[in-house]
């Protein structure tokens, strides 16, 4: 079976944009892939956080990573500071990632183009970090969101030049960027990635949302004067975000959708959004509530760990025997 690895950053309340472009196919491949899936708590604190957001933020995760339907039977759930291994061989990663690579990673180059104010060293060495979540696990595929495909790649070309200089360290892993969903757009401007960190709260929707709030945005996202419904990406962008957000998440293509709605106002394939959206949150936020209550989420994090850091150590010791940093007598 071929094994597959993801991550999510909880740096905030999980959204809309992370269900539809990960956690909802990490589900799908459970089945398929032997599948590990961890909190990234390390790289939570590249920014700093208020430690209690931190701490129920991470354990609002792990509660929705299982009410969107991951299982603990079926897939390895565990947090990132749980397995010691992460950070070592990060490090070790840092020293086999250039400048230049780190310089041109997108994400990176956003931030610093924004202007941010005291940007981090953690921050701009998360992406050697990322590799290390990776090659740890020997993983063959990382299913991730379009924003995430450049550190994959980074992730391949470390671990390819490793191979180069010592020997089969890594298995080389490929990125899995879904078809539809792979990047949803702010609600309220779409230009722009729907994020956590979108400051009027308007354009984007928490899976923890209530209902009527999360409806009430779908209501009032921004779409364009065209006056048609129809798929046309370049110009009716917020239209064309609302009917892939349906899609993904009903599992109906968006031709199916556009042709249903094309004689329609927006009011009603608004209307529609709302529905599929607040169904499935309705249904996620149930779980969430049984799983808070049940208090069993230490229980599987203890048992995700364990077996986690059986093939993280494994590596470890590898890489650190292999690159000399043993002495045997
Ligand atoms: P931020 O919103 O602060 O930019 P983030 O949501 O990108 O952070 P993560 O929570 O680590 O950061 O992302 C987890 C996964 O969700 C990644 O695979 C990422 O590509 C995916 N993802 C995040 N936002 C979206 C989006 N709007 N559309 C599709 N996938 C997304
Ligand atoms: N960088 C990712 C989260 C992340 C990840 C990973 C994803 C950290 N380590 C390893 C896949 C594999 C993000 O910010 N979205």
């Amino acid at each position: 079976m071929k094994r597959m690895l993801s991550g999510i950053k909880p740096t905030g309340q999980l959204t809309l944009g992370n269900y539809i472009g990960a956690l909802r196919n990490f589900v799908k491949y459970q089945d398929e892939y032997e599948m590990y899936v961890f909190i990234a708590n390390l790289h939570c604190i590249t920014e700093y956080q208020d430690p209690q957001d931190l701490r129920k933020n991470l354990t609002d995760a792990v509660a929705l990573y299982l009410a969107c339907g991951l299982d603990p039977n079926k897939s390895t759930i565990f947090l990132q500071t749980d397995v010691r291994a992460h950070a070592q061989l990060g490090y070790i990663m840092a020293c086999n990632t250039y400048l230049g690579e780190l310089n041109r990673m997108t994400q990176f180059k956003d931030k610093q183009a924004k202007g941010e104010k005291n940007m981090t060293a953690g921050l701009y060495t998360y992406p050697s970090l990322m590799a290390a979540d990776i090659l740890l696990y020997q993983a063959n595929y990382v299913p991730v969101g379009e924003d995430q495909k450049q550190h994959v790649e980074l992730t391949r070309d470390i671990a390819q030049r490793m191979n180069n200089k010592y020997g089969d360290l890594f298995t080389i892993p490929e990125p899995l960027v879904a078809k539809v969903g792979a990047r949803i757009m702010s609600l309220q401007d779409p230009s722009k990635k729907m994020s956590k960190s979108d400051e009027t709260n308007k354009g984007c929707i928490y899976l923890l949302d209530d209902l009527k709030v999360a409806r009430k945005k779908i209501m009032s996202a921004v779409t364009d004067s065209v006056g048609v419904i129809q798929l046309d990406k370049e110009n009716q962008p917020g239209l064309y975000n609302l009917i892939e957000i349906a899609s993904s998440i009903s599992d109906r293509s968006m031709e199916d959708i556009a042709d249903e709605f094309k004689n329609e106002g927006y009011g009603k394939l608004k209307g529609y959004v709302a529905d599929v959206v607040c169904a499935e949150l309705e249904k996620i936020q149930n779980r969430y509530h049984e799983i808070i209550e049940s208090k069993t989420l230490e229980k599987v994090l203890n048992e995700g760990a364990i077996k986690a850091a059986k093939i993280a150590d494994e590596t470890l010791q590898n890489v650190e025997k292999t690159i000399g940093l043993e002495i045997k007598y």
